[in-house]
C-alpha cells in the first residue's frame, strides 16, 4: 500500500485550517488535521517542504515506523509544529487503515468501551446573568456537561467570551488584539458564578471552568478551594505547566478536579504530572499530541495513574481532528468527556461528517476510517487570512498568559 501522494490543503471557512491529504497507489486517501492556531504556516511548510518527500513511497501500514521515522529522524525533536505535522501524517494513515479493511477506526482501536462519547459545551457571557442564560440553553439541548466562562467586572472582554452564542473563536485577523487581564477581580468573580449556576440548575450536570494558565500555583490554589462547595468537574490549565511540580502546590490545598495538555505535544510534558498524580485529566490532542499513535501511548500511562482523558476540542481543531478524537474517545479504556465547540457552518460544510450529538453524547459513525471528508472546491472558496491569538497584558501593562 505504497503512498503515492500527499498534499497539505489550506483553507478559512469561518477560520483556518490546514488538512494534510495523503493517497496510497490503490486510490485510498486519509486525511490528517495540521491546525495549530495563529501559526498554520509553519506547519504547512514543515510537511510540504520537509515531511512530505520522505513520506512519498512508504507502506501507508506502517503506522508505527512513520511515526518514528518523523520523530526521530528530525534530530530536533518535541514542540507544537513538529508534533502536529507528524500528527496529521499519523492521523491520515489511521484513516486509511480503516478504509482499507472498511471498518470505522474505532473498531482498530480495541472497539468501543461506551455507547457515546460524553461531551460539554461551552456557555459563555458578559456577565454572570448572560452565562446562566447560556447554560440554560445548553440544557435545552441536552447537554450533560457545560463549561462556564464569564466577562470578569472591570475588564473590556477576557477569554472565552463572546463570538457568537453556539462557539467561540479567538483567533482574529490582522495583528494579535491585545486583552488585559486583573487577576483579583477574576478570583472574586469566578466563584461567585458558580455559586449562582448550583442556586438556579442544581447539582445534575457537570460544570467545567477554564483558568487558561493565568494564575500562579497559590492563587489557583485559593481559586480551586473556593470553587470546592460547587464540585467542578475540573478546573481546567490552572497555571502555565511547563513548571509541572508547580501543581504539587495547588493539590496540597484543593480537591478540586484539575485538567492540563492542550498545549502538550508529546508524553514528556505530562509525564510527571501523571505519574504523581497532579491532575484528574489529561486534555492532550491527536491533532496537536503526535496523532492517534501518541495519544494512546499517553493514555495507557495516565491509566495507571487514575487519570482520565479530557481531550481539547475547540474550533481551532477541523472535524478531522474531532472524529479522530471520537474514535479514540468511544474505544479508550480511562475515557474523561471530549470538549465539543460546535464549528461554524461553513466549517461543517467544508468538512462532511458521520459524527453526530444526541442528548449529551457524541458518536463518530460507523462510516470506514474517520468517516470525516473534505469537499476541496468548496474549501477553496475560503482562502486563507493570516489570524492571531490574542496577546495579555496585566493592568499595569505587564505582559501576562492568554
Ligand atoms: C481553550 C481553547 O477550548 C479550550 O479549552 O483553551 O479555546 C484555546 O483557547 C484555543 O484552542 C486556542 O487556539
Ligand atoms: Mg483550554
Amino acid at each position: 500500500m505504497k503512498i503515492t501522494d500527499a498534499k497539505v490543503i489550506v483553507c478559512g471557512p469561518g477560520r483556518n485550517f490546514v488538512t494534510l491529504k495523503v493517497t496510497t497507489e490503490e486510490g485510498l486517501y486519509g486525511l490528517g488535521d495540521a491546525t495549530l492556531n495563529g501559526r498554520e504556516l509553519s506547519v504547512a511548510s514543515y510537511l510540504k517542504d520537509h515531511l512530505i518527500p520522505c513520506l512519498i513511497g512508504r507502506d501507508a501500514r506502517n503506522i508505527e515506523d512513520t511515526w518514528q521515522y518523523f520523530y526521530k529522524g528530525a534530530y530536533w525533536r518535541r514542540g507544537p509544529v513538529t508534533m502536529t505535522a507528524i500528527a496529521a501524517i499519523d492521523t491520515a494513515l489511521w484513516d486509511i487503515l480503516g478504509k482499507s479493511v472498511n471498518r470505522p477506526l474505532y473498531q482498530l482501536l480495541g472497539g468501543a468501551s461506551r455507547e457515546g462519547v460524553l461531551c460539554y459545551g461551552h456557555a459563555s457571557g458578559e456577565t454572570a446573568e448572560e452565562t446562566l442564560a447560556a447554560l440554560g440553553d445548553y440544557l435545552k439541548q441536552g447537554y450533560k456537561a457545560v463549561r462556564l466562562q464569564s466577562g470578569v467586572p472591570g475588564l473590556p472582554k477576557t477569554y472565552g467570551v463572546g463570538r457568537g452564542k453556539d462557539h467561540y473563536e479567538p483567533a482574529e485577523k490582522g495583528l494579535p488584539p491585545e486583552a488585559t487581564w486583573n487577576t483579583e477581580a477574576y478570583l472574586r468573580s469566578a466563584p461567585e458564578l458558580f455559586k449562582k449556576a448550583r442556586e438556579k440548575y442544581g447539582w445534575d450536570v457537570h460544570l467545567l471552568h477554564d483558568v487558561h494558565h493565568r494564575l500562579t500555583p497559590i492563587e489557583a490554589a485559593r481559586l480551586g478551594k473556593d470553587l470546592e462547595p460547587y464540585r467542578l468537574f475540573w478546573m481546567e490549565d490552572p497555571v502555565p505547566a511547563e513548571l509541572q511540580e508547580g501543581f504539587r502546590l495547588i493539590r496540597r490545598h484543593t480537591t478540586t478536579p484539575i485538567a492540563v495538555g492542550e498545549v502538550f505535544n508529546t508524553i514528556f510534558d505530562c509525564q510527571q504530572l501523571i505519574q504523581e498524580q497532579l491532575i484528574d485529566y489529561i486534555r492532550s490532542t491527536v491533532v496537536h499530541a503526535g496523532g492517534i499513535t501518541h495519544l494512546r501511548k499517553i493514555a495507557s500511562l495516565a491509566e495507571m495513574y487514575h487519570v482520565r482523558t479530557g481531550c481539547h476540542g475547540a474550533t481551532d481543531l477541523s472535524p478531522v481532528a474531532m472524529g479522530a478524537a471520537l474514535h479514540f474517545g468511544l474505544s479508550v479504556h480511562n475515557f474523561g468527556i471530549q470538549e465539543y465547540m460546535r464549528h461554524s457552518k461553513e466549517t461543517e460544510k467544508v468538512f462532511p461528517h458521520a459524527y453526530s450529538f444526541k442528548d449529551g453524547y457524541l458518536h463518530p459513525g460507523e462510516k470506514p476510517g474517520l468517516g470525516v471528508d473534505l469537499d476541496e472546491a468548496l474549501a477553496a472558496k475560503y482562502p486563507y487570512e493570516r489570524a492571531y491569538l490574542p496577546v495579555n497584558r496585566k493592568l499595569d501593562g505587564t505582559l501576562h498568559s492568554w
